[in-house]
C-alpha cells in the first residue's frame, strides 16, 4: 500500500513538472514555417498544392518529397529558370 501511494505522489509531482515547464509565454510550439523537403527557399506549409510562380526563389534543392511538383525533371533541382 506505502508503494502505490508513493508511485502516485511521483506521479502528481512529474505531471506538475510538465505542466510548468510548458507554461511558456507564446503557448504552443509554432509548426515548422518552411517545407523541410526543399532547401535553399523557404518553401511555406501550406494544406494545398503549390507552383514555381508561388515561390520568389529558383533553382533551390529537392532534399525530400517533391510534393509539390516543383522538380518535373526529378533532378533534384526545383524551378529550374
Ligand atoms: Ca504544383
Ligand atoms: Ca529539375
Amino acid at each position: 500500500m506505502r508503494s502505490v501511494r508513493t508511485l502516485i505522489l511521483a506521479g502528481g509531482m512529474a505531471v506538475g513538472a510538465v505542466a510548468v515547464s510548458g507554461c511558456v509565454p507564446g503557448g504552443a510550439p509554432a509548426p515548422p514555417l518552411c517545407d523541410p523537403n526543399y532547401a535553399g527557399a523557404c518553401v511555406p506549409v501550406v494544406g494545398y498544392d503549390l507552383d514555381c510562380g508561388d515561390i520568389p526563389v529558383k533553382n533551390f534543392t529537392v532534399v525530400g518529397v517533391d510534393i509539390h511538383g516543383f522538380d518535373a525533371d526529378n533532378d533534384t533541382i526545383a524551378c529550374e529558370g
